[in-house]
This record gives C-alpha cells, sequence and structure tokens, in this order.
C-alpha cells in the first residue's frame, strides 16, 4: 500500500467502546457486533481518529472516559453527541427500520416513516461536521456502514478536500427491493460524493450498479481492472469489492492457548462428549435463528438415533432492544427452544442449550474449538464473521461449516463448507447429518482449505486493499476525468463491464 501522508480518520456509527450506566456510573464496554470487532484489531496498528458515538452520555463525561480508553490504543476517539431523539429517530428509526430490513431484503419490516429520514440527514451532517473539525486535506477519512451514507455529500458541501471512502457492511440490495425507498435516488447521489465504495461482495457491487443505472442514468462508468469508475457531474467513485476478515492469527493463537484449551476440554466433559453443534450470534431476526432451532427440531424427529448424541449451543448477544421487531424475536427464539426442549429433553440430556448474553473472547474461543459444527443460517448476511473466527479457532481441524448462501461469506468458503438454503428446513438438517456422519479424514481435509482461504486473506489483507484503493482514488486526478468524461458516452456499458453476482476478484 502506498503511504498515506495524513492520518486515517474512521468514522462510524458507533466508537469501538461504548458508555453504559451501571449502578448510576458510566463505565466503558466494548461495543458488540462485527464491525466493532473487526475494526478494532486492525486499528490497533494504525494512528489516527476515531469518531463515532460513545452512548447516551454528556459530551464532557464522554470526552474524560474517551480519553482513558485511548490510552491502550494507538488511535483517538472523538464523541459524536446524540439526543435521545436522534438516537431513536436517525439509529433505531432510519437506520435499523428502514435501511437494515430493506437491504436483507425484508421490506414488509420497513418503516418508511418520512420523520426518520428528516433525522438522517441531521445526523449525517452531524458526523460530517465532527470529521471536518480535525481533518486536513493530506488525511484520509474511511466511513462505515448504512448510518453513514449521506457524511460524503455534507463533507464536500463543507469544503472537505481530503480523500473520502465508504464500506457497507450489509448486502446491498437488487433494484427492485432499493426502488422501494422513497429517497432512492438521493442516497445513491450522495453515495457518488466518495471517492471510494466498498462492498463485501461482487453481488451486492453488481446490484448497486444496476441501481445506479436505472436510478441514476446521468451517471457514467468505465472498467478499470477490478474497479468501476463511475462519473457524475464531473466527479469519479471508485467502486470495488472487499470482502471483510478476521484477524486469523489472533483467533487461531488465542484458540490454541492453554487456558482456552482447558476451557474447551472442561466444556467438552460437561457435555458428556456429544456432538456439539454451535450457532453463535447477534439476535437478529437476518440470521435466521429460528429457521436453525426448527431444523433441529427436524433432525431430532427425522434421526431418532441422533438423541442423547447431539446437542445445540445457541449462544445469542442481546441486540437493539429497544425496538420491537427485535423483541418479539427474542420470544419467538426463547418459545421454540422450551418447545423442543419440552418435546425431548431426557434424563442425562438436554438438546439445547440456550445462552442469551455477551462472552469473552475466551469463552467464545472454547465454544469455537470444542464445537463439531458451526451452523449459521442466516436469511442474509453482508458477510458473517461468525463462520471466519470459527475456522480461524479450530486448530483441531475437526469441526464442519454449515452456511448459508445468503451469508457474504459463502461465496469464499464454499468449497471447504456445506452450504444450505436457510428456508429449506429439512435441507438443513440433512446437512446436520451430513456433517455427524462425515469421515474424519474428510473432515480435516474440508477444515484445512477453509483455514487456508481464512489465513491467506485476513482482516489485515482486507483493510490494506481498501486503503490502497482509496490512495489511488486521489480526488486530484477528478478534474482530469471530468475533462475526459463530459457529455461523453460512458466507456463500457454498466452491466456488460460488471462482474456477475457470483464471481469474486482474486
Ligand atoms: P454482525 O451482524 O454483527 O456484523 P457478524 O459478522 O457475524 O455479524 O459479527 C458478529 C460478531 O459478534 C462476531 O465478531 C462475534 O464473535 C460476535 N458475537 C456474536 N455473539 C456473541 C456473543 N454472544 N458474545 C460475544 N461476541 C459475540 C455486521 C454485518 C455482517 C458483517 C459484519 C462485518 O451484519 O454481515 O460480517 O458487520 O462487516
Amino acid at each position: 500500500m502506498r503511504l498515506l501522508e495524513g492520518r486515517l480518520i474512521n468514522v462510524s456509527n458507533r466508537l469501538p467502546v461504548e458508555i453504559k450506566f451501571r449502578a448510576g456510573h458510566p463505565r466503558l464496554n466494548p461495543s458488540a457486533g462485527g464491525l466493532a470487532s473487526a475494526l478494532d484489531s486492525i486499528w490497533r496498528h494504525h494512528h489516527g481518529l476515531w469518531i463515532g458515538w460513545a452512548g447516551a452520555v454528556d459530551s464532557e463525561t464522554a470526552a474524560t472516559l474517551l480519553q482513558k480508553a485511548a490510552r491502550g490504543r494507538s488511535y483517538g476517539l472523538k464523541a459524536v453527541p446524540l439526543t435521545q431523539q436522534e438516537v431513536s429517530k436517525f439509529y433505531s428509526g432510519f437506520a435499523n427500520e428502514i435501511i437494515w430490513p430493506l437491504f436483507h431484503d425484508m421490506p414488509s419490516r420497513c418503516d418508511f416513516d418520512p420523520e426518520y429520514w428528516e433525522f438522517y440527514q441531521r445526523v449525517n451532517r452531524k458526523f460530517a461536521q465532527a470529521a471536518m473539525e480535525t481533518t486536513t486535506s493530506k488525511d484520509l477519512i474511511w466511513a462505515h456502514d448504512y448510518h453513514l451514507m449521506l457524511m460524503g455529500r455534507y463533507l464536500r458541501e463543507a469544503g472537505c478536500t481530503a480523500r473520502v471512502g465508504f464500506f457497507l457492511h450489509i448486502p446491498f440490495p437488487a433494484p427492485d427491493i432499493f426502488e422501494k425507498l422513497p429517497w432512492r435516488k438521493t442516497i445513491l447521489r450522495s453515495l457518488l460524493q466518495y471517492h471510494l465504495l466498498g462492498f463485501q461482495t461482487e453481488r451486492d457491487r453488481y446490484n448497486f450498479l444496476t441501481c445506479l443505472e436505472r436510478i441514476v442514468p446521468e451517471a457514467s462508468w468505465a472498467r478499470e481492472d477490478s474497479h468501476n469508475i463511475v462519473v457524475l457531474d464531473g466527479r469519479r467513485t471508485r467502486v470495488a469489492t472487499f470482502p471483510i476478515s478476521i484477524s486469523f492469527e489472533e483467533f487461531s493463537s488465542h484458540a490454541a492457548s492453554r487456558d482456552v484449551d482447558a476451557a474447551a476440554s472442561q466444556l467438552r466433559r460437561e457435555l458428556t462428549n456429544n456432538f456439539i453443534v454451535l450457532g453463535v450470534d447477534r439476535m437478529d431476526y437476518t440470521k435466521g435463528i429460528p429457521e436453525r432451532l426448527k431444523a433441529f427440531r427436524i433432525l431430532l424427529r427425522r434421526f431418532p438415533e441422533l438423541r442423547h448424541k447431539v446437542t445445540l449451543l445457541q449462544v445469542v448477544v442481546p441486540s437493539r432492544e429497544e425496538i420491537p421487531n427485535y423483541k418479539e424475536l427474542r420470544r419467538e427464539v426463547e418459545l421454540l427452544v422450551s418447545q423442543i426442549n419440552g418435546e425431548f429433553t431426557e434424563a442425562g440430556w438436554v438438546p439445547i442449550h440456550y445462552m442469551h448474553r455477551n462472552l469473552t473472547r475466551k469463552q467464545l474461543l472454547a465454544y469455537y474449538r470444542s464445537a463439531d459444527i458451526a451452523l449459521i443460517t442466516s436469511l442474509k448476511d453482508g458477510m458473517n464473521l461468525v463462520a471466519k473466527e470459527f475456522c480461524a479457532a479450530q486448530v483441531d481441524e475437526h469441526g464442519v461449516v454449515i452456511i448459508s448462501e445468503f451469508a457474504g461469506a459463502a461465496s469464499e468458503l464454499q468449497h471447504g463448507a456445506i452450504v444450505v438454503n436457510p428456508n429449506d428446513l429439512a435441507g438443513i438438517a440433512e446437512a446436520i447429518h451430513r456433517a455427524c456422519v462425515m469421515p474424519v479424514e474428510e473432515k480435516r481435509s474440508r477444515m484445512k482449505l477453509l483455514r487456508d482461504i481464512v489465513r491467506t486473506y485476513n482482516v489485515q489483507g482486507w483493510a490494506e486493499s481498501f486503503l490502497s484503493a482509496a490512495v489511488i482514488s486521489d480526488p486530484r486526478s477528478e478534474r482530469e476525468a471530468a475533462s475526459s468524461s463530459s457529455g461523453e458516452e460512458p466507456d463500457i456499458p454498466l452491466i456488460a463491464s460488471a462482474a456477475t453476482p457470483d464471481q469474486r476478484i482474486a
């Protein structure tokens, strides 16, 4: 990667730490979820600044606690204060009741409240202002995820001269879904104010380009190696695919440590060496948790010989509990767990062990290491880091990955994993059975392959490829692009030049 002259300014809705009140006192906690866990591991090695919301506290308390949190890090932390109303209408409302369900192909779960849109614009402007306060033209601003799709536009309007890149951690929907969004054109045109746009998979990039073709026909484009260059109003945006990953070495070496080894052995003993099927998710309707439980019930009904021999460990981390859909999901999941346990439990065997809490890294690794199957049944998922973490932690190479074809990770892991359709409950049950009876040698060779894939393209590689692309998306080259593109036909038609959804960039 060409060296950055300035600093890296990372902007995401949440900081990697969150301030929560415990016993009336503000306390620092690590933020939950894939974005924070992936980014924190690479940012530890970069100097710069991370800008985001720190939780519901006043600015002074946030600044003091963030200063403390930054002591163990190579980067600074800067809070964007949000009012309660902004959190409710921007974060819970626009981001999580419109964009999240829509981009995961679930439009019937959307609440297209026009007030949410007002707040989305207002808060994006706030984030842009916070970035402008500290950025110089030598810096690189890296904005993350669906909360900040308008920030590029506000940065430009405020006269920002730094390079600005954006990475979407969730899927980008096909045009028939995206078109339902009343503010579709403004959002697409605003995204084109970034110099670089990164997507998780080729399918997401293809969907984005297809949406542009339909909704912003005034944009033109060309192909440059594996990237697309889109030109709108004389400005260039580079569009590319960067599948996110994890820190393989960190997960693998910690999983091999003596304390994780001891914890994993104890877990296996406590479960009387049963075959362990593991589910680890944020409590989210996109993760297909009820589908997984129903598939497990089918397994126990169709293959009674597996009763007493197989145990499902389902760990969920609480998430977005203030949103009604999420509360209902929790009730549905807990009802299913108790129904299935009620139907099958016998002396000495409980089929499902259910945990609704955050695990420490050591506990999580002990589960990954001891499990025989990682069961990922997302109805739709940007990537799914759990799949990759499981592979890295499988130092004994005995585990099997069963993964939904609709998780971004499936395209990278398809050759070593068993790929399922999460709506095909009988198919998932068959896949679990297949993994249970799979010869040891086959399991080992599949897991070796999966570990090689995750080791080769890790989170450092992901960040470097994004940053390298951002560095070559130099705003100073825009004038050149503007003069060569104004009024001209596109070099190559968009759709003809876009890779097919399932092709991946090597
Ligand atoms: P998430 O939807 O949060 O991420 P995922 O990628 O699976 O999904 O990451 C979840 C993270 O939370 C993992 O790092 C996992 O270890 C951790 N986790 C889950 N349950 C836990 C528990 N009980 N205790 C402790 N930790 C737990 C979003 C997108 C994904 C995309 C990521 C990164 O939705 O599709 O892969 O961002 O881009």
